[in-house]
């Protein structure tokens, strides 16, 4: 007897295990063995040390410092563009635990990556304000993480702007997918309303139209080429990294633009398919990069159709390609 009801045990867990494989959800893309999301938002007291006190960390509530869960809420959202719309979690592809830094510096007009974490400044009140009021800011900064991760593009000349570049590309990207923003829709914006009233100026860069983003009496007219005419050779900036970004950056609107609709479903794949090739070059030229983005079109939708086309038009109209 004893035996008999071990057998029917058996039988009912063995049951039970089948039912659970048929009822269990079949994994959708990203999420089998895709490690979730872990966030720390740290605060640097205004002091320059990384990476400060930890003050909100996964799953906790909002704090009352708003730049805190301006800075958490942005992590969040950088991580659903990469996570949701390419299937990748967190810079490193492997799940890497986010970390930001808000109150950084005494009146710190900037924000960066440092190779392991992303810092904002609160700004100085007079130009800037703070720097975790921009999603476009937050994005941009994770993506120099990401492109640690990828392409690994070196800081200097035409692959420094490509570097610079594709972090506003995601950045702009992170902000359209969170405001639901079509091509048409989205400002191209990056750092929009990040400046004082004071500052006559919509953002720290145009991505539709390079050049165009402040014209202000203090910090003077917005330099930006939109085109490879006005190519800026310089030694300062690593070769003028947040200049000449203003070419591929238009290259990247032109081409979502002619697709429509989401930029960062066909546009922002083919990018991201772009900088994840696994013999990516890291000395990238723009024209490579261009020649790049091509392919990646037409291994993913096809040759010949209109993303290789909307693609190849638009490094033509900045004048990369011929
Ligand atoms: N905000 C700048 C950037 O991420 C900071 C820098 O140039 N290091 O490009
Ligand atoms: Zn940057």
């Amino acid at each position: 007897a004893d035996a008999a009801r071990r057998t029917l045990m058996e039988q009912r867990a063995v049951e039970e295990h089948r039912k659970q494989r048929r009822t269990a959800p079949a994994p959708g893309p990203g999420t089998a063995l895709t490690p979730k999301i872990r966030r720390t938002v740290f605060d640097a007291g205004q002091k320059q040390e990384l990476p400060g006190t930890p003050v909100r960390t996964e799953g906790a509530p909002p704090t009352s410092d708003p730049a805190v869960d301006e800075a958490y809420d942005g992590l969040g959202a950088t991580y659903a563009l990469f996570s949701d719309a390419y299937g990748r979690s967190s810079v490193d592809g492997a799940g890497r635990p986010l970390h930001a830094t808000v109150h950084y510096g005494r009146d710190y007009d900037n924000a960066f990556w440092d190779g392991n974490q992303m810092v904002l400044g609160d700004g100085d009140g007079e130009v800037f304000q703070r720097f975790s009021k921009s999603l476009t800011v937050i994005g941009h900064e994770l993506t120099h993480g990401v492109i640690q991760y990828t392409a690994r593009l070196v800081y200097q000349d035409q692959a420094g702007a490509l570097n610079e570049s594709v972090s506003d590309v995601f950045g702009a990207l992170v902000e359209q997918k969170l405001l639901g923003q079509s091509a048409r829709e989205a400002s191209w914006l990056i750092g929009e309303g990040l400046f004082t009233p004071e500052v006559n100026g919509r953002g720290l860069r145009s991505m539709s139209a390079p050049g165009t983003a402040y014209d202000d009496d203090v910090l003077g007219k917005d330099p930006q080429p939109a085109d490879m005419s006005g190519y800026v050779e310089t030694s300062s900036d690593n070769g003028g990294v947040h200049l000449n970004s203003g070419i591929p950056n238009r290259a990247f609107y032109l081409a979502a633009s002619r697709l429509g609709g989401y930029a960062w479903e066909r546009a922002g794949q083919i990018w991201y398919d772009t900088i994840t090739e696994p013999n990516f070059p890291a000395d990238c030229t723009f024209s490579l990069f261009a020649a790049a983005t091509v392919t990646a079109a037409e291994k993913r939708y096809g040759a010949g159709g209109p993303e290789s086309s909307a693609v190849q038009a638009a490094w033509k109209e900045v004048n990369v390609m011929v």
